[in-house]
């Protein structure tokens, strides 16, 4: 009897059942392939993230005495694809048996299955051991109901789990703190400056820059800034607990330039890759604020814990429900092509060419940069959405597909008509300049909607709902604006239009 199990690269569960004690007839393998470093054009830093903390994963599990086979992207003999190395190594060793964990991809899942059927020796699918949820529990939760309401799921899993619980009721009463985790960063307000780590990459990167894989971004390879393994996670986490926590509800919202992560954790990386559970984030979170009582406040706890039991659960359990459909949605059939600053970061727009700079330089931006800055900006800009997952699947270190297609085309770009959300995320420029320090230093002026230094952001918003009443203008949270926008004078309707259609035309320009 020979088993052989993969594990993919975002499977890096060192607590795994697997894992816990050695098994002669078991080897293990890891592969770095073509399939998956040319299947978008990644950031740098994402794919040497990912390929260091695997190649630190493969150590790790040789010292403790596993057999692995570890597939360099380089090797002579690597097929560069899942099928081809696994059917390679089943000829060439007589394994007997196939084993790998429900991968998070819908692609990768298929591909798998697939293989199975065409193997000759029997397989079997291990689960991950990483999510509260299973890929189905989103689905049974909403069974029969037409919308699927983010905070009713959370709230399930808060009891289940009994998370923040006294008996039945949530602990203060109290649910929803959004309300008060919308505050501004003070001017004066200094952030603690982030943890980052002093890796050196430089076999890794060499090793990819003897290939032609295509990658977007800059790197530093000895001072490469991520986590890449399961201790370095830990330490993120616990420089996150000390320094962040106690702030990071009231100024989750807030950006500020030359503050590129804030109050945020920055461990989606180390979660996505499962070099840490969100189980023990949460529990960690927790313990925390029960031992400093006087200076985290229970809005920042709940702010945290709803991102990851809520968010992050439910983007998953909607990706199972939903693909491979979603992967084509585009409720408002926008067609444009992303400007060519994306990939540059040139543009006049300050808030974008800060959201996107950071981007190209950290593989990071927090979550309302790519809500609020850039996926507001290309809704409004009618930027078709494949357009749009390809740049988010690249750029961003911890874009996994199951939870990147999910914030963009669902919560940013509404592409799926209102499964995520109740209504786009589009905002004008009063709204950027409540929420950050941007509009100040930018070349166009945050407060006129036509002219030459208008912010583009205010005729490109009211274009949006004009071009869009027919598929808006029923959403009982959008009439309102219609109402506004009605009784604008007709004049001031053209100019506003006129000025949109102006600034769409020159895009590449702004
Ligand atoms: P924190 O602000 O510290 O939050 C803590 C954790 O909560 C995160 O690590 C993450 O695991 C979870 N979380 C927070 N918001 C969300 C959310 N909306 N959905 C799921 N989990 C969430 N997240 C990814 O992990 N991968 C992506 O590819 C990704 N693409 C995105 C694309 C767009 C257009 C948008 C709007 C959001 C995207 N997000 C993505 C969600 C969110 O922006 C990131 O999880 C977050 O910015 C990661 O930084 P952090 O670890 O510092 O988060
Ligand atoms: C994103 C990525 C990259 C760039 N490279 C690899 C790789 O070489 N080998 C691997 O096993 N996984 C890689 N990944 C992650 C996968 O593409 C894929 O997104 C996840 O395994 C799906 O859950
Ligand atoms: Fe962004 Fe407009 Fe503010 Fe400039 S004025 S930073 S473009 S919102």
């Amino acid at each position: 009897n020979k088993t052989l199990r993969l594990v993919l690269g975002d499977q890096l569960n060192s607590n795994h059942s697997w894992f816990k004690a050695v098994d002669d007839s078991v080897t293990y393998v890891m592969m770095e392939i073509r399939t998956e470093t040319d299947y978008a054009s990644h950031h740098i830093q994402k794919v040497v993230g990912i390929f260091s903390a695997m190649r630190s994963f493969s150590k790790e599990l040789k010292l403790n005495k596993h057999n692995i086979i570890y597939i360099n992207l380089v090797d002579v003999n690597n097929l560069q694809s899942f099928e081809n190395n696994i059917e390679n190594l089943i000829s060439k060793h007589n394994f007997t048996h196939f084993e790998y964990q429900l991968p998070d991809e819908f692609r990768v899942d298929e591909a798998l299955k697939n293989l199975c059927k065409v193997i000759a020796i029997s397989s079997s699918i291990a689960d991950s051991e990483h999510f509260f949820t299973t890929r189905n529990e989103l689905e049974h939760f909403f069974e029969g109901k037409k919308t699927f309401v983010m905070e009713n799921f959370y709230r399930m899993l808060r009891k289940k789990h009994n998370v923040l619980m006294e008996g039945n009721q949530p602990l203060t009463g109290k649910w929803n703190y959004d309300s008060d985790n919308r505050k501004k960063l003070p001017k004066n307000h200094k952030p603690t400056p982030p943890l980052v780590f002093n890796n050196t990459v430089s076999e890794v990167l060499d090793e990819i820059n003897k290939t032609d894989i295509k990658t977007i971004g800059n790197i530093d390879a000895v001072n490469f800034v991520w986590p890449i393994n399961r201790e370095q996670s830990l330490q993120l986490l616990d420089f996150f607990l000390v320094e962040c926590l106690p702030l990071f509800g009231s100024y989750q919202d807030a950006m500020s330039s030359n503050e590129w992560s804030l109050y945020h954790s920055r461990l989606s990386f180390s979660m996505n890759l499962k070099m840490i559970s969100p189980q023990e984030v949460i529990d960690k979170a927790i313990k925390e604020w029960e031992s400093r009582p006087n200076e985290i406040e229970y809005n920042q706890l709940e702010g945290f814990v709803r991102q990851i039991i809520g968010w992050r659960e439910y983007m998953r359990g909607i990706y199972w429900l939903k693909m491979p459909e979603y992967a084509s949605m585009n409720f408002f059939n926008n067609q444009e092509k992303l400007p060519d600053w994306f990939w540059t970061g040139n543009t006049k727009m300050n808030c974008l060419k800060d959201a996107i700079n950071q981007s190209l330089n950290f593989a990071y931006a927090h979550h309302i940069q790519r809500l609020m800055i850039t996926g507001n900006f290309a809704l409004l800009a009618g930027i078709h959405p494949d357009e749009l997952d390809a740049w988010y699947l690249g750029i961003y270190i911890d874009a996994i597909e199951w939870v990147e297609i999910t914030n963009t085309r669902g919560m940013s770009q509404f592409a799926d008509g209102g499964i995520v959300g109740t209504k786009p995320y589009v905002s004008s420029a009063s709204y950027i300049n409540k929420m950050s320090h941007y509009c100040g230093s930018c070349f166009y002026n945050k407060q006129l909607k036509t002219g030459e230094k208008a912010c583009p952001f205010n005729s490109l918003y009211w274009n949006f709902y004009d071009k869009n009443e027919d598929k808006l203008a029923k959403n009982p949270r959008i009439g309102m604006m219609y109402n506004v926008w009605k009784k604008m004078e007709p004049e001031a309707k053209a100019a506003l239009l006129e000025q949109a259609d102006y600034y769409l035309k020159k895009i590449n320009e702004l």
